[in-house]
């Protein structure tokens, strides 16, 4: 071997060890990152972001520095989406049932009963289906990393306990801005009323709504539990979130700080549906001793639930959803436990 050759292979060998700490030899430089989100900082929302913004400081030498805003304070997910759109904000997350006025086809994730639990929804979620749909996003100026979770929805109102969907009739119920979920609410008996998450609380403490629907971490961590005294585990919906960052920014980037930030965003897709597991059981047991009513809904109820809602399945088909529902149902009978 000519000394030239050793001279190259230890210098290779040194950058290789050297890689993974020497981010500065990187092409990464000092950003400011503007993560927006609806929940409080104490909610799993608010854990999970934190973590995201550790996760990119080490993984860049702490240039990109990501700045989280919670309680909505740079606005409704819809309003946040509008901002990453025109680039006057750089990243968010939300539900991605308020992303259907943009990429209609993430409306199939509302259905209702569709994930038997949490393990197919993550299937679903980072495998092809799941991956097919956030690259959808692109063409509207969108990227989406990817998914975390914001958990099986159940129902809360302040007039009195759901035992049985006659029990929701006449109910003013708060539901997400999107079209099936107002349709599956009010074939349940309700009066479904779409409003945004930011103005929900103040929506329950008023009365212009009676109830809500949303896991129960955020039923606790939104301090619901204030101002509604029933809750009703259904899990009616797997609801998850997405993270998204604006087209236009992220065109701006180098491809070593995507390549941090999709490294990052997975880390912390890890971390939030670990850490959102373990506060689901926790805050069940402290929206109890909060006071709240809690039941759940018999199996012969559930199955009255689903049938009430075959309807929303034949009408989210006609609407040119059939081929996407067809192939979203194809994906969760694979990983399905018989
Ligand atoms: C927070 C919302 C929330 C969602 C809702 O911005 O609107 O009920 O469940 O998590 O995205």
């Amino acid at each position: 071997m000519t000394l030239f050759r050793k001279l190259l292979l230890a210098t290779g060998l040194a950058a290789a060890i050297l890689a993974p700490v020497a981010a500065s030899a990187q092409d990464v430089k000092p950003r400011i990152i503007r993560f927006g989100y609806g929940l409080s900082e104490a909610s799993n929302q608010g854990r999970a972001v934190k973590f995201f913004s550790e996760e990119l400081a080490k993984r860049s030498g702490g240039k990109l520095k990501l700045k989280g805003f919670g309680d909505a304070s740079l606005g409704s997910d819809i309003q946040m989406q509008n901002a990453l759109i025109g680039g006057a904000q750089e990243m968010m997350v939300g539900s991605t049932a308020t992303l259907v006025g943009i990429v209609k086809d993430f409306g199939v994730y509302d259905l209702p009963f569709l994930f038997n639990d949490e393990k197919e929804a993550d299937a679903v979620l980072d495998g092809p289906f799941g991956q097919k749909l956030i690259a959808s996003l692109n063409e509207k100026g969108l990227v989406g990393l990817v998914y975390w979770e914001n958990g099986f929805r159940n129902l809360t109102n302040s007039k009195r306990p759901v035992t049985k969907i006659e029990d929701l009739n006449g109910i003013k119920l708060r539901v997400m801005q999107n079209p099936v979920y107002i349709d599956m609410f009010n074939r349940f008996g309700a009066n479904a009323v779409p409003l945004a998450f930011s103005e929900l609380f103040t929506a329950l403490e008023t009365g212009t709504v009676d109830g809500q629907e949303n896991p129960v971490t955020t039923i606790l961590s939104s301090k619901f539990y204030e101002v509604q005294g029933y809750m009703t585990i259904s899990k009616h919906v797997y609801s998850p979130w997405i993270v998204l960052a604006s087209k236009r920014w992220f065109d701006g980037l180098s491809a070593d700080e995507r390549k941090i930030l999709q490294e990052a965003a997975i880390a912390s897709r890890d971390f939030e549906r670990k850490d959102s597991r373990e506060a689901t059981t926790q805050s069940l047991a402290l929206l109890k001793e909060k006071g709240m009513k809690i039941n759940e809904l018999s199996t012969a109820e559930l199955g009255r639930m689903r049938e009430m809602v075959k309807p929303a399945f034949d009408k989210y088909a006609a609407d040119g959803g059939a081929d996407l529902l067809k192939g979203l149902q194809a994906e969760i009978a694979k990983v399905r436990q018989p």
